[in-house]
């Protein structure tokens, strides 16, 4: 009776995803340049393949593209990352999945908060790629220690903000007009502070540490540092940024181009040089620069069965053996060759993915499709029901992230120079214990909602009891 007062998650995420949209867009000019390129090849996509908007549209996700978007933030401490986890929360996005990027040179971990269940991603799957900087895996004790002392003195929340999450909770949701003000609230800790918190020579010997921690340490928040729209064809958009004036990293990270798009294909624009101040030791502010903010693009294809993923992951570092991408693109046409030719081994066809369980997918009864000329026997089992047209199979998109991509995407902007390295260090009990919760296993996640598609298939043709 009380809850039918409140907003729905669903919907304050939505508000959210759009606010923080128009914010990156006034903020960083070219992410709205690439925002209209993806919008033109997405209309020239759909037009020339009607097959697809059919498929799109039936299976109710066509509306979902043009809205469709990632973001990533890097937060300090476990006290940000849980109240994080709150305040996602509060908008129905769930910490699904763990990577470890400390394998790739990048002294973080992070989550993909993001919607779960098939609902909830139809209105508005905006996710947001979450990582935690690891000071433990900064090597100079006392850089560590002032590091821990600036994070711990900021506050990247407004009182507000913090108030409203502690209500929702309390109360189990927001009403409208609280629901307002949490997203305008919420959107100032994403916001772009060019003041920087710290002296230039803190900032320095973080910078030397690395890059990402001079992000993470000398701001006032978690600038949101990229948001990325989904394209429906990411390499005519790849071959059109530099008609739009902007310049993509060299090669597309993930799969091969194919017929079938398999889990996730990204590319990237450089980060900027944008201005920042220091306050000096008379209390003055110093021009100085800072390169933070890049653009995103992606491409979203089927989610892979663990099996799938283990062939995904096997054919990616077998072309890798004999090309690696050097980030100067010097080798980009070497790789693509490389890539596609690895990836011959992996089927191209729907039909042979789902048989070989290389994939998930979703079963939907196909309409008008004569019940009574099916047994009792052949309405239980779903690839008879396949076999004989009664249940159709679409693919289930891969909501979450690469960890080989992400890398890619982390170096491309940390610069050509940064020769840190770290030890692999994967430690997802501890980055559970910092967020306040296990997150999501995301395969567990996709076989549920494949199972439960099949439940419903069961239950559409079973037999009426006379
Ligand atoms: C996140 C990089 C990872 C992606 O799309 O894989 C990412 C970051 O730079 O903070 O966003
Ligand atoms: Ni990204």
């Amino acid at each position: 009776m009380k809850s039918a007062t409140f907003i729905s998650t669903d919907v304050i995420r939505a508000s959210f995803s759009s606010a923080m949209s128009s914010m990156y867009r006034t903020e960083v000019p070219a992410y709205g340049t690439l925002l209209s390129l993806v919008t033109k090849v997405n209309d020239q996509t759909l037009a020339a393949s009607p097959e697809l908007r059919h498929r799109l549209e039936q299976t109710d996700t066509l509306d979902r593209i043009s809205e469709e978007r990632h973001g990533a933030i890097r937060v300090g401490t476990p006290a940000e990352l849980s109240m994080l986890r709150r305040v996602f929360a509060v908008m129905g996005m769930y910490p699904v999945g763990y990577y470890d990027l400390s394998e790739a040179g990048v002294p973080v971990h992070s989550t993909a908060l993001r919607p779960v269940g098939d609902a909830a991603l139809k209105i508005n799957p905006f996710r947001v790629f979450t990582s935690l900087l690891r000071l433990d895996l900064i090597a100079d004790a006392e850089l560590r220690d002032e590091a821990r002392k600036t994070l711990q003195a900021r506050q990247i929340f407004t009182a507000t903000a913090i108030s409203l999450v502690e209500k929702a909770e309390a109360q189990g949701g927001l009403a409208l007009d609280d629901a307002a003000l949490f997203v305008k609230e919420i959107i100032e800790s994403f916001r772009w502070h060019d003041q920087a918190s710290v002296s230039r020579d803190l900032y320095r010997r973080l910078h030397d540490a690395h890059r990402l921690i001079a992000d993470v340490v000398s701001f006032k928040g978690p600038h949101i540092n990229h948001l990325t729209p989904r394209t429906l064809d990411i390499d005519a958009v790849q071959a059109m940024m530099p008609a739009y004036g902007i310049s993509p990293k060299a090669v597309i990270e993930g799969p091969p181009t194919r017929a079938c798009p398999i889990l996730l294909r990204q590319t990237s624009f450089k980060a900027l040089e944008e201005s920042v101040s220091f306050k000096n030791d008379q209390g003055a502010w110093e021009a100085g620069s800072h390169s933070a903010r890049f653009g995103e693009i992606e491409q979203r294809g089927i989610a892979l069965t663990p099996k799938g993923r283990a062939l995904y992951d096997r054919l990616l570092a077998e072309s890798r053996k004999v090309v690696r991408p050097a980030p100067d693109g010097s080798n980009a046409d070497a790789y693509t060759a490389a890539l596609a030719d690895a990836f011959n081994a992996f089927p191209d066809d729907w039909d042979s993915m789902r048989r070989q369980g290389l994939g998930y997918f979703r079963f939907t009864p196909v309409q008008n499709f004569p019940h009574t000329s099916l047994s009792p026997r052949d309405a239980s089992d779903v690839e008879t029901l396949v076999a004989l047209g009664a249940v159709q199979f679409d693919p289930i998109v891969y909501e979450d992230f690469l960890p080989v991509s992400a890398a890619g995407i982390f170096q491309s902007n940390l610069g050509d120079d940064d020769s840190q390295k770290f030890a692999a260090s994967p430690s997802q009990r501890e980055f559970e214990a910092d967020l306040g919760t296990p997150v999501l296993d995301e395969f567990a996640h996709y076989e549920g909602l494949q199972k439960a598609s099949i439940e419903r298939c069961r239950q559409h043709y079973r037999p009426v009891a006379l």
